[in-house]
């Protein structure tokens, strides 16, 4: 059963009824490395701030997607996206201990670098699923994500293996982004590619 808490995973955005404003439905596509949409969008004012990362509870949805046993521990690393110090999208990650193992131990010493950069770098990595919310109070997430100020906010979540072992990458667009360009009419103004990566 699901619980106030937890936000409605779907495979759809929108399939609930309530749809994500186009901004936003264009923002959650797995069109192309996130990180590196907003790279294009923003420019130089493209910034990571690691908010947190070590060995937390991870949120009751995010074990059972993981299929960790409740009360254990997972790595979680909690970061902002910020375009020119403004933060524009929330990302949580998930790993848990056993995906930690040989060298994959490095996702756990990212520090400042971006998670895509050491992750979709991995031959091993394959995604496994991918799902959208509309996130809204009292859930975990909203909170966690710091989007007090606005009502409602969509995320994804994907879900992915590395040589089999799995973590979960979750990612909270900010009221902010709405007011950025849009990123694809963008890319193609500037005439460039995506060549296939998601995150
Ligand atoms: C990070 C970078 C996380 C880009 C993200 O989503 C992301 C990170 C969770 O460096 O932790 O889209």
């Amino acid at each position: 059963m699901k619980l106030p808490e937890e936000p409605l995973w779907r495979p759809v955005a929108g399939a609930a009824g309530a749809r994500p404003p186009p901004p936003i439905a264009a923002w959650l596509r797995p069109a192309s490395s996130l990180t590196r949409r907003l790279r294009r969008t923003c420019g130089i004012g493209f910034a990571v701030r690691v908010l947190s990362q070590g060995w937390a509870r991870p949120l009751p949805d995010e074990a059972l997607a993981l299929a960790i046993a409740p009360g254990r521990r997972a790595f979680v690393r909690r970061v902002q996206l910020l375009c020119d110090g403004v933060p524009w999208v929330f990302g949580r990650t998930v790993i848990p201990a056993s995906t930690l193992r040989g060298r994959r131990r490095r996702l756990a010493h990212l520090g400042e670098t971006p998670l895509g950069a050491v992750l979709f770098s991995d031959p091993g990595l394959r995604r496994e699923s991918i799902d959208f919310a509309r996130i809204t109070p009292p859930c975990a997430l909203f909170t966690d994500a710091g989007a007090d100020a606005a009502n409602e906010v969509w995320a994804r979540r994907c879900r992915y293996r590395l040589k089999g072992r799995r973590l979960l990458v979750t990612e909270v667009f900010l009221p902010a982004i709405s007011r950025a360009p849009p990123a694809e009419s963008l890319a193609r103004r500037l005439g460039r590619h995506n060549g296939g990566h998601h995150d």
